[in-house]
């Protein structure tokens, strides 16, 4: 990792920034996959199954046989531990069911709010090189708890025209109502326009490469709602000397085996336990099957030597970190005053994986700084809020001559009229 000594407020920008793609090529093709799986559906998503997944799926509904199949597949001891990651998760995101929010904001004047479910959501999980079980869970559990009647996943086939046993019997058991074997630009086109084979939906939710993430983009241009803008995974150690160095190590190496791009920050108060960290990542990364792609991520990230808490929470509140790991002599100050983060994680026995399996909070969550507006994927990102109002003959009369002033003033008189046909009714 590269380090940075105690740099200026003014570099903080240059220093935290992002390892960009551009992405002008890659519209060019999206555009050109949406307009064509609007026109001719299956027949599209087929042509570009084969073009681009390399695999020629005829029917890509995924059948009782196939899930049955799966199972079996799946070894025991797996699926124990994705019962257990299942068993915590429910909790936590059932934790966040809220309660209808009622006033009585004037004598007469009920107003209130509900949540009610989004009705159909399109969940996508990537294939590649590694299959991403855990992420169904992430927003296959929220989705059932939120009472979303159709949950549609899409993720694309192997070179067998499968899907990997453990995604299947994941979205089995989190009460996915169809499985289709469809990834990529072609899968998010799908979702937004319906096919035969796949359900139009109203909200697409889960993480891609560049392509999928340009689709869900065009997806909103289409009316249909994404759960955030997503990009390459990162997180952000602040560590001191009551850090264990190895644990800090093999926590940036978790963040970045995911990919080449991954960014993976240490931001510490000691140079004595930069350098450990340093030495600890030259150790660990050896030992890892993914370590071609670690290292490459690891080329690209920084270990910055800062001479305070006070400074080190502003450049990370400046960055904005989607996992935000806090091991100091100072946790509390951290937790307090941490303004821009997506999910934070304290001590020395909170590693990051825990967030991303089984601990119970969820793992999709805003990368790019985008953790400054946005929140990680949650129960709410399921439901949207609908407001109730009941106004009495006393309400009404207690505020419709506010309403006639305003309407007046605005010259809409036929607002202001809605109102004096009923206040003269009653004044009579
Ligand atoms: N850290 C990833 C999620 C993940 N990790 C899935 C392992 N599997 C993005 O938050
Ligand atoms: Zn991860």
């Amino acid at each position: 990792m590269k380090i940075i000594n105690n740099p200026s407020k003014k570099d903080w920008n240059r220093i935290l920034e992002r390892p960009t793609k551009t992405v002008d090529d890659i519209e060019g093709t999206v555009n050109e996959v949406f307009l064509e799986v609007q026109k001719d559906g299956d027949k599209a998503i087929e042509k570009y199954t084969q073009k681009f997944d390399g695999v020629s799926v005829k029917d890509n509904l995924v059948s009782e046989n196939e899930i049955t199949e799966a199972i079996s597949l799946v070894s025991d001891e797996l699926k124990e531990a994705i019962k257990v990651a299942h068993k915590n998760i429910t909790v936590f995101h059932k934790a966040q069911k809220t309660e209808k929010v009622s006033v009585e904001t004037t004598n007469g004047v009920s107003c209130w709010q509900e949540k009610r479910p989004i009705q159909k959501v399109g969940l996508y999980i990537p294939g590649g090189t590694a299959p991403l079980f855990s992420t169904v869970l992430m927003l296959a559990i929220p989705a059932q708890i939120a009472g979303c009647k159709e949950i549609v996943l899409c993720s694309p086939p192997n070179k067998e025209g499968k899907i990997h046993p453990a995604i299947l019997f994941t979205a089995n058991l989190c009460g996915v109502t169809k499985i289709i074997k469809v990834g990529g630009i072609q899968a998010v086109a799908g979702l937004t326009f319906g096919t035969e084979a796949i359900p139009q939906v109203y909200k697409i939710f889960g993480p891609g490469n560049q392509f999928v993430t340009v689709a869900k983009q065009l997806a909103t241009k289409y009316g249909v709602a994404i759960d955030m803008p997503a990009g390459p995974s990162e997180l952000l150690v602040v560590a001191d000397d009551s850090a264990n160095a190895s644990y800090v190590a093999s926590d940036l190496l978790s963040q970045a085996e995911h990919g080449a791009d991954s960014q993976v920050i240490l931001v510490s108060t000691s140079k004595d336990l930069i350098s450990k960290v340093d030495k600890e990542i030259q150790k660990q990364i050896l030992d890892l099957p993914r370590k071609e792609t670690a290292q490459k991520a690891i080329d690209n990230s920084k270990s910055i030597f800062v001479e305070s808490d006070e400074i080190a929470l502003d450049l990370i509140n400046e960055y904005g970190p989607e996992h935000f790991i806090i091991c100091t002599n100072n946790n509390d100050f951290y937790i307090d005053n941490i303004e821009n983060a997506g999910s934070v994680f304290i001590g020395n026995y909170t590693p990051e994986s825990a967030g991303d399996y089984a601990s119970g909070t969820n793992h999709t969550l805003p990368t790019n700084g985008f953790s400054k507006a946005y929140s990680g994927v949650n129960l709410d990102s399921f439901t949207k809020s609908i407001t109730f109002q009941k106004i009495s003959k006393e309400g009404i009369l207690n505020i419709g001559s506010s309403i006639e002033l305003m309407a007046e003033a605005e010259g809409l008189q036929a607002h202001k009229n809605a109102v004096s046909i009923r206040l003269k009714d009653l004044k009579n």
